[in-house]
């Protein structure tokens, strides 16, 4: 299946694997790439030198293009920048920012630029800057989220750029592909699938919560800091909605949600632990391999 994302990438499915904090590490990145779309290794908040071990360790276990997602709010972000160009990264995605002030670097480097936009007017914006496709990324989405559904914002960020257009947010069939490439996208983007496959390093409990979940079990907590995130609507994702309706402080918010990625992915931690997802994952009903989920989506 040839389209512009295809092309710009040199993979054989339009599909990039989201840049999940903790959970897109190179196993999981190795995987994807192998079974024809875009891996990704997600640079979350984690130290240089592991993320630098991540990247070495996924090229043993692929030869074909993978990338490096950089969460721009991580304090981690100027190295992992330049990480990414003594390292050789073919792509990079970036999250929850603007990456201007690295582009001109990555140019030069010949990295493939790809920021996850939420907004018509950020999409504008990372063209004039460069950028060789965005991520469009609707609310549907897990983890950091915008406002605009991806229904409304893919055709709109179409229309607004020449650059090829990436979807992403509710998309885990190949229903939901073919509804993205007819609101003019060039290539998906899937985080929220990979979470049941066979290769992903997450704890049993992250996989069972997303494999048991249904339509309505996702939720936003954190509107009130500024940073919105969906996850699965575990008892402690609705005492952080509890803690904000009734006079929490964002200071006090973000102490108590302090390292609760680390303590779902790692510990399966069902107290202290957020288990973002997407609103899809009420879909997702069985654990497979990332070869089965790709073609899944494409043949
Ligand atoms: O970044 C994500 N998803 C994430 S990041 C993350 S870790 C985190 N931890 C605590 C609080 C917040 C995040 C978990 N999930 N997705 C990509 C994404 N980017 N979603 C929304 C955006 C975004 C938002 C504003 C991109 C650009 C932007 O621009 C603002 C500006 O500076 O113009």
């Amino acid at each position: 299946m040839n389209t512009k994302i295809t092309e710009l990438l040199n993979i054989k499915y339009p599909i990039i694997q989201g840049g999940m904090a903790w959970v897109a590490e190179s196993k999981l990145a190795a995987a994807v790439s192998n079974a024809g779309g875009l891996g990704l290794i997600a640079g979350g908040s984690a130290p240089i030198d592991y993320l630098r071990e991540q990247i070495r360790e996924c090229r043993k276990l692929t030869d074909k293009p993978f990338g490096v997602n950089i969460m721009l709010m991580s304090p981690n972000a100027d190295d992992l920048a330049k990480l990414i160009i003594e390292e050789n990264v073919p792509v990079v995605t970036t999250g929850a920012g603007n990456p201007t002030k690295y582009a001109e670097d990555w140019k030069k480097a010949g990295v493939k630029i790809i920021p996850v936009i939420p907004s018509v007017a950020l999409a504008k914006r990372m063209e004039r800057v460069g950028a060789d496709a965005v991520i469009a990324e609707g609310t549907e989405s897990g983890g950091h989220i915008g406002e605009i559904t991806t229904m409304c914002l893919v055709p709109q960020v179409v229309d607004a750029v020449s650059i090829p257009v990436i979807a992403a947010g509710g998309i885990a069939d190949k229903r939901g592909v073919n509804a993205a490439f007819a609101l003019g996208a060039d290539g998906v983007q899937c985080g929220t699938i990979f979470l049941a496959s066979e290769e992903v390093q997450i704890h049993e409990n992250y996989k069972n919560l997303v494999l048991k979940a249904k339509d309505t079990d996702s939720i936003v907590t954190g509107r009130f800091t500024g940073h919105p995130c969906r996850g699965v609507k575990t008892a402690f994702a609705k005492s952080l909605l509890d803690f904000e309706r009734n006079g929490g402080t964002p200071e006090e918010f973000e102490e108590i949600t302090l390292g609760s990625l680390r303590k779902a992915v790692q510990d399966g931690n069902l107290d202290e632990g957020s288990f973002l997802c997407g609103a899809i994952a009420g879909l997702i009903k069985e654990v497979k391999s990332c070869k089965e989920i790709v073609e899944s989506l494409f043949v």
